[in-house]
């Protein structure tokens, strides 16, 4: 006597999986806004466009999305938020607790409610294991990305990319500002390296320096501090969550 009514077989599996994916990639060779680095900056990002009615493809080449929220500070899991950001965290449902003026929220809860706020909203398809390793551009303008599986990127073996093509594409790719120097290889672009830590400075940085830095090419989060020689802020997450908020507000005027 089994247990399950409806047992499912290893064929099902393969043949459901292999169909659900390929259907959700093949909708995301066009999209109206295509993030690449599901860190904070971009996880928001994506997520307002989405309640705006775009449809969003994020990508990201670790195997769990959420950038360096996890570790907290030297591995100790908590993040710190300002106050004026308290909004922004019960809009998703994050717990904090509020000490000396700020707030305290424990890393895991705070990556995990975001991630689980992007990869169920029904306008945006969400690929981990996936590295952008190329622009794709038409007329001087960027178009969208060319992407590899990440463990034939990191395997360094001969495989031709595809592309995945958009009205816009944001760099949220953290310190290494992937994009960025992507499209500095080609253009000119000044880009100065991040500077040293000062975190009240660093916030304001990262939200002053969100921008588009060519025709359809956009910076938010840590990379737009690096791009400009914005401070680092180290374990202070306000600013990242308004840098993805303004990210979005411009690339939606954009497109
Ligand atoms: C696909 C890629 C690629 C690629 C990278 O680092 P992140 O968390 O980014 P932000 O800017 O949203 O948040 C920064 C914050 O986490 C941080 O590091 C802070 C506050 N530091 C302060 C300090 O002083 O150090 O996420 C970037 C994401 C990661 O998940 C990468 O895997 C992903 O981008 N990524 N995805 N293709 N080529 N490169």
């Amino acid at each position: 006597m089994s247990t399950f009514v409806n047992p499912v077989t290893d064929q099902q599996a393969s043949r459901l999986i292999l169909r659900h994916y390929c259907q959700a990639l093949e909708k995301a060779i066009e999209s109206d806004v295509i993030i690449v680095g599901a860190g904070p900056s971009g996880l928001i990002c994506a997520h307002d466009l989405a309640e705006k009615g775009h449809n969003v493809t994020v990508l990201d080449r670790h195997l769990v999305p959420g950038g360096g929220i996890w570790g907290g500070s030297m591995s100790f899991n908590y993040v710190i938020l300002q106050k004026d950001v308290e909004s922004i965290l019960k809009d998703f449902g994050i717990l904090f607790q509020e000490d000396e003026g700020a707030l305290v929220v424990s890393s895991v809860a705070f990556a995990s409610k975001l991630i689980f706020a992007v990869a169920s909203h029904p306008k945006i398809k969400l690929f981990n294991l996936v590295t952008v390793e190329d622009l794709h551009s038409v007329e001087n303008k960027v178009t969208g990305v060319v992407i590899n599986n990440s463990a034939i990127q990191m395997s360094g073996l001969h495989v031709d990319p595809m592309v995945l093509t958009a009205k816009a594409v944001l760099d949220s790719t953290g310190h290494d500002a992937v994009l960025a120097n992507l499209y500095s290889q080609r253009a000119k672009l000044n880009i100065t390296k991040q500077s040293f830590m000062n975190a009240v400075q660093g916030e304001e940085d990262v939200i002053n320096n969100t921008c588009m830095l060519a025709p359809g090419l956009f910076v938010a989060g840590m990379a737009a501090n690096n791009v400009a020689g914005g401070a680092r802020m180290g374990p202070i997450f306000g600013g990242m969550l308004l840098s993805g908020k303004k990210a979005a507000k411009l690339i939606a005027e954009y497109i």
